[in-house]
């Protein structure tokens, strides 16, 4: 509990505001928690708290101090629009990881176990034995090993998969073998089963799941993509799942949300949506990251969870 008290905007859509205001008041004796259409005196907010950014931008705020991102992605607060002197960090949350953990092992599971094939052959009643085999013989790549795709690489590790990952600097972490730039992700694709994104959207890695990767990749791989749909060429995924190159994808996240009605993704036998729940983080533990940049922010120092604005995460 600290005395400052801090003049914080608050925007978004998923998020409850009530349960937010009930988690900044352990963190905060006092503070003014405002939401629009009701920000009296816009010049005197400190930090914002967003996980889209509300109409109009957050240029009326003039003495941010801070943005704080709801989200462990920041793509979709547009950050080359943001106020360049005003830091903005990212979210990392012990409930957010543990769900996008959860999330990985199930879609990975549903593979290395054929229950996307099950499923498919009960519609049509086939009855179909496919030998089952022991995670070892299944190997699983991560493209992205920061805070949610580390996590991820370790916890299928120690299922017992063989895990390798990818990074854009090298990383080293035990029992999974690591790779780093062009020619490490092609290398690392040619050995994969299965392939989980969990990269943020940047410039470089926009269409990073596109034909010139999936070429590369093992026939028949399934890919499961948690980063975000951008990073999937869409008309090139369709195009390798119809010969094949990709036997299954599971997607939660898209390039446009809600998926429009007449995408070719909805009813495809080869692919299961997910409407962006992987992951996402509960207030209650969350504020204790959120708490400490709002302090951070007022002592004028640097942010937990960063972003480097030139890197674009
Ligand atoms: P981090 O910033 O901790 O990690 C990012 C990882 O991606 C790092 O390992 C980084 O490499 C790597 N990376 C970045 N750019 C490249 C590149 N050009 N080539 C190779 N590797 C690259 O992010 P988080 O793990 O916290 O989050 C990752 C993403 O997950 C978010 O940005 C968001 O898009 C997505 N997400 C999705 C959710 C959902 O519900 N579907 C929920 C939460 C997050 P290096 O280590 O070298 O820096
Ligand atoms: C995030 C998300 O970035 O939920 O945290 O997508």
């Amino acid at each position: 509990m600290t005395a400052a008290r801090p003049h914080i905007y608050f925007n978004s859509s998923l998020d409850s505001v009530d349960e937010w205001r009930d988690a900044l008041a352990t963190e905060f004796a006092d503070f003014t928690l405002s939401v629009d259409p009701d920000v009296a005196d816009p010049e005197s907010v400190d930090v914002a708290i967003v996980w889209t950014l509300p109409e109009g931008g957050l240029g009326r705020f003039t003495h941010l101090r801070a943005i704080l991102s709801l989200g462990a992605g920041i793509n979709q607060l547009d950050p080359d629009g943001l106020p360049p002197h005003v830091p903005l960090a990212r979210l990392v949350d012990v409930s957010l990881t543990r769900m996008m953990v959860d999330y990985a092992r199930t879609a990975v599971y549903r593979y290395h176990r054929q229950f996307h094939r099950f499923e498919q052959r009960s519609r049509s009643r086939t009855w179909i034995y496919v030998m089952p085999t022991l995670t070892r013989a299944t190997a699983v790549g991560v493209l992205g090993l920061g805070e949610l795709g580390g996590e991820i690489a370790v916890a299928l590790r120690q299922d017992g998969f063989a895990v390798s990952g990818w990074s854009r600097t090298h990383k080293s972490i035990p029992g999974i073998a690591t790779f780093a730039g062009t020619d490490g992700l092609q290398s690392l694709v040619s050995q994969c089963d299965i392939l989980v994104n969990v990269l943020p959207l940047t410039a470089e890695t926009r269409h990073i799941l596109s034909r010139d990767l999936f070429v590369h990749c093992r026939r028949g791989a399934c890919l499961i993509n948690m980063g975000r749909g951008p990073h999937v060429a869409e008309a090139d995924l369709l195009a390798a799942l119809a010969d094949g190159t990709i036997a299954s994808a599971t997607l939660d996240v898209h390039a446009t949300e809600p998926l429009p009605q007449d995408h070719p993704f909805w009813n495809h036998p080869d692919i299961l949506l997910t409407p962006h729940v992987a992951g996402t983080s509960l207030p209650a533990t969350a504020v204790v990251t959120i708490g400490a940049n709002i302090r951070r922010a007022l002592a004028g120092e640097k942010l937990l969870h960063q972003v480097d604005r030139s890197r674009g995460y």
